[in-house]
């Protein structure tokens, strides 16, 4: 193994500051299960899985991974890998079962143990409001396509900061706002499956705005978490240097990246999406510009892969000569780095967290453990890329992995498996894949060279 190794657990943990942030994230509905229980309300996920045909392998998020039940063995096991950080969002029909009307406190309680249960075991908890499990009964009144909706989630961020605001670190309003719009209303392949530009474009627009007025809203009351938005984001590149590809890879970019960034840092949306859509533009009020321009503590950025456009859509990542995951996915760490690197230099943004990273890979579950050698190595060489960027000046806060569990992965249902836990979905039982013991091990790293930092900072 050479020094530049990215599996060196020892070289590699020497890029990042003592103050870095290690985590690994879930969210709700992909975990949960118990969608009927103690109160909970139906959610857009659970209407869209009875749908026949939209999820590859026909399941649901009934059981999941039974974690409403487990949580207590979870969190043992979060605690065990040695991480500092657990992101995990909240299942806002599970608190308030009509988005808007009476909260449920049986929901409340689950999220409260689940909040100190964290901290009893040292880990900090990362909480994020809309990981896209709407509750029905506001896709029932037209859901985010429908402005009041955006003052349901004011009111739902406030209640959940009330209720947990004095024990989470981080509150994130939204999770990846352009798959809510664009795979929800424009494509229509996740819930709530609608398909129609103009709709999917009204949605991001009252998704950036309900973010701005939450985070006002939460200042206001006194929050003291740290508040921000979690985006998931690629560099855009043209298939080839032809005029066609590289127009086409700007507005890709533009409806990808600049559509979110440019609001949330420099209060408009950009002009040449605005004309390419023309008439599918969202409809705006005063003065939802400058709420959207709320600002951060911190940015999320979710990424996996790169993406690569041809005008004539000739591109075939088949032949691009870079490994696939088991989502078809390019393995493509350098476009972190380029990523992170380009949004430093393009925009005024505040601390940055890799919310997620990682891999879905063929699985082979053999005598209790599963190599899992390529997902490993892809968690591995993007926790060197981030590390490049840091050394770029970028300013990194933290990186976590996608993810703690095998999960409901949406539309893909149970087929594709992310986690670096793996799940027997027959009996629920949780084995510790060879990538959660190369994390376990070079956080461990991480922790030994704090404790230097801190003795040799005691004058030890
Ligand atoms: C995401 C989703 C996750 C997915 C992951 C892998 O934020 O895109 O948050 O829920 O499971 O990205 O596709």
């Amino acid at each position: 193994m050479t020094p530049s190794d990215p599996l060196d657990t020892s070289a590699a943990s020497a890029a990042f500051p003592d103050d870095f942030v290690w985590g690994v994230a879930t969210s709700a509905f992909q975990i949960e299960g118990a969608s009927a229980e103690d109160g909970k309300g139906a959610s857009i996920w659970d209407d869209f899985c009875r749908q026949p045909g939209v999820i590859a392998d026909g399941s649901d998020g009934r059981t999941a991974c039974e974690h409403y039940h487990r949580w207590p063995s979870d969190l043992d096991l979060i605690a065990n890998l040695g991480v500092d950080a657990y992101r995990f969002s909240v299942s806002w029909p599970r608190v308030r079962p009509g988005g808007g009307g009476a909260w449920n406190e049986k929901g409340l309680d689950f999220y409260d143990r689940l909040v100190d249960g964290l901290l009893q075991r040292g880990v900090t908890p990362y909480l994020t409001l809309n990981h896209w499990d709407l509750p029905s009964e506001l896709q029932a009144q037209g859901g985010w396509a429908h402005r009041d909706t955006v003052h349901r989630f004011v009111e739902y961020a406030c209640g959940m900061a009330e209720r947990l605001g004095d024990r989470v670190a981080s509150i994130t309003t939204h999770n990846e706002p352009w798959v809510v719009a664009m795979l929800g209303h424009d494509s229509g392949i996740f819930a709530p499956g609608v398909r129609d530009r103009a709709t999917a474009m009204q949605v991001s627009h009252h998704l950036l705005l309900s973010h701005g007025l939450a985070l006002q809203a939460l200042r206001q009351s006194g929050c003291r978490s740290q508040l921000g938005i979690v985006l998931n984001l690629s560099p855009v590149q043209p298939a080839t240097s032809s005029p066609e590809d590289q127009a086409r890879a700007r507005l890709e970019d533009g409806l990808l990246l600049r559509w979110y960034m440019d609001p949330l840092f420099k209060g408009a949306y950009p002009a040449d999406v605005l004309a390419f859509l023309g008439a599918d533009a969202p409809r705006m009020e005063a003065g939802d510009l400058a709420a959207m321009a709320a600002p951060l503590d911190f940015l999320g950025v979710n990424y996996y892969t790169r993406a690569v456009v041809s005008a004539d859509g000739s591109w075939d990542k088949r032949r691009s000569g870079f490994e696939l995951t088991d989502m078809d996915w390019e393995v493509y760490p350098q476009g972190l780095t380029e990523l992170l690197v380009r949004l430093h230099h393009d925009y005024p943004v505040p601390p940055m967290f890799v919310t997620e990273n990682g891999g879905a890979f063929k699985d082979g579950y053999t005598d209790g453990r599963v190599h899992d050698a390529d997902r490993t190595r892809y968690i591995a060489q993007h926790i060197a890329a981030v590390g490049e960027a840091l050394r770029q000046g970028v300013p990194m806060a933290g990186y976590m992995v996608w993810s703690l569990l095998d999960n409901f992965e949406w539309a893909s249902g149970y087929e594709k498996r992310f986690g670096i836990v793996h799940v027997d979905y027959a009996t629920q039982q949780r084995t510790l894949k060879d990538s959660a013991r190369w994390y376990r091990e070079f956080l461990q790293r991480c922790q030994a060279a704090r404790d230097v930092n801190a003795l040799a900072g005691a004058g030890v």
